[in-house]
């Protein structure tokens, strides 16, 4: 029995309860009672999270309040990308691995943040341009996504890529510099490497109807009438002393496009407003359907970046806040998420279709999946074992002219240019009759007109 319903049906026993003792009862279709936000947010099929800082899950106040009030955490500082590949190719993933263990640990799920940004690039990024960072950026996303691939809730593939001001338009940064569609790209990587994470666009200052969200609102319709994998739209929130009245419906129209819709790095400026602030936007959520959860940039107001505005849910003592009750209270008194939520079709066909594999040759076949942008691609390799199984695997192609293998993942490249073969790695060599296993590669130049074929062993 999932939650909901067993929500739903200690409710039927409570009324019947209550029917047979002769009580009278008015019972709201959607009011719950939840004493901590992860229970309430859960009950009506959301999440609620906090940013952590993993250096203070060995405080215990700190991880006291988190375990007990939190289902979902992102790292504020340990996916991005300075953090997770300080130099180039060498990838560092201490902080985010060990915050996907606590979440596991503690029933949590994981949003992941972020994977191509403008600020907290490493040093040998800011320093590149052009056709050099766009493989970089992809090359990035890709392994960073692999190597979490399915562990993460949803994943923040773009953050921050629109400017302030009226102009509704781009940001300029080096990876705009690399070409318009670079953000597209990134989220076709994102896709490739991990196919049952949500994709997210996350940006701040979107709170309301305005020249900047209306801007990304163009993106998301494009995007998703041109079928470029998309799921969902981060709104930051870090948020003043009053809220904009449209609020609510900039969610919606969000919604209306066929996104989830997700508050990300909720805080708010601590005065006479901040606690009903946090209820209004919690409200505004709830009455969202496919808002699927809030999360609030720091668990207590010392952790916060945002220093003395005091603008979190717990002080400094871990103490809830007024803020903390009206959240609470807005959980409890929101509706459910539907539980069969209208789906959308599917809108995302293949970048290129997958290539026929051809009859396997020693027992196995292979197809490749692309995903290409203007000078590089990403190709990614299913190898089926035949009916026999196989002990290894060997697959080949051939890159048109002007095309190199610049990196490889989950098999080992001999060549980089004309044919080049792939080799299974010790660990997914071995596969049982009919079994699949992926790897794949990054490549400069065009990735037209690949054909693998697969040889067992
Ligand atoms: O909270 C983060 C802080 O510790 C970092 O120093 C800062 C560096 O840019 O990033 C903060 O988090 C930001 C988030 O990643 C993206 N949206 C704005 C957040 C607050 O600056």
């Amino acid at each position: 029995m999932n939650h909901r319903r067993a929500l739903r049906a200690a409710v039927t026993i409570a009324v019947t309860g209550a029917l047979a003792a002769g009580m009278t009862m008015t019972l709201t279709s959607t009011a719950s009672a939840g004493t901590t936000l992860r229970a309430s947010a859960a009950e009506k099929g959301r999440y609620f999270g906090a940013a952590v800082a993993t250096g203070k899950l060995s405080t215990s106040v700190y991880a006291t309040i988190l375990n007990r009030e939190f289902n979902s955490v992102v790292a504020e500082n340990e996916m991005k990308w300075d953090a997770t590949e300080p130099q180039q190719g060498r990838f560092s993933y201490t902080g985010g691995d060990r915050l996907v263990s606590h979440a596991q640990a503690n029933g949590m799920s994981v949003r992941g943040h972020a994977l191509l940004w403008h600020q907290q690039q490493p040093g040998w990024a800011q320093g590149m341009s052009g056709s050099a960072l766009r493989n970089a950026a992809i090359n990035h996303v890709t392994q960073v996504a692999t190597h979490f691939r399915g562990k993460i809730h949803s994943w923040d593939v773009v953050n921050e890529a629109f400017a302030d001001g009226g102009s509704g338009g781009r940001r300029d940064s080096n990876l705009q510099r690399t070409g318009n569609d670079w953000i597209e790209a990134a989220f076709r990587a994102a896709r490739a490497a991990d196919p049952g994470a949500k994709l997210c666009y996350n940006d701040y200052n979107t709170d309301g109807i305005n020249a900047k969200s209306t801007g990304i609102y163009n993106m998301v319709r494009d995007f998703k009438s041109r079928g470029v994998p998309i799921d969902c739209v981060g709104f930051q929130s870090h948020l003043g002393t009053s809220l904009a009245s449209d609020y609510q419906a900039n969610l919606q129209r969000f919604a209306d496009l066929g996104v989830d819709v997700q508050i990300t790095e909720l805080d708010v400026m601590t005065g006479g407003n901040q606690a009903n602030i946090f209820g209004a936007v919690t409200r505004a959520c709830m009455n969202v359907s496919r808002c699927t959860g809030i999360t609030v940039w720091g668990v207590r107001d010392c952790d916060s970046w945002r220093g003395s505005d005091n603008a979190l849910l717990f002080d400094c003592n871990g103490n809830k806040k007024a803020a903390y009750t009206n959240v609470l209270n807005a959980l409890n008194a929101g509706p459910a998420i539907p539980t069969d939520p209208p789906t959308d079709p599917p809108t995302d066909p293949p970048t290129d279709p997958p290539t026929t594999p051809p009859p396997g040759t020693g027992g196995c076949s292979a197809s490749v999946s692309l995903n290409s942008w203007t000078g590089g691609f990403v190709a990614t390799v299913k190898v089926t074992a035949g009916s026999a199984g196989t002990s290894g695997w060997n697959v080949g192609v051939t890159l048109a002219s002007g095309a190199s293998v610049t990196n490889t993942w989950s098999a080992t490249a001999t060549g980089s240019t004309g044919a080049v073969r792939f080799a299974n790695v010790d660990y997914n060599g071995r596969l049982g009759a009919g079994q699949v296993t992926e790897f794949g590669f990054q490549g400069t130049g065009s990735g037209a007109g690949i054909t693998p074929t697969c040889t067992a062993s």
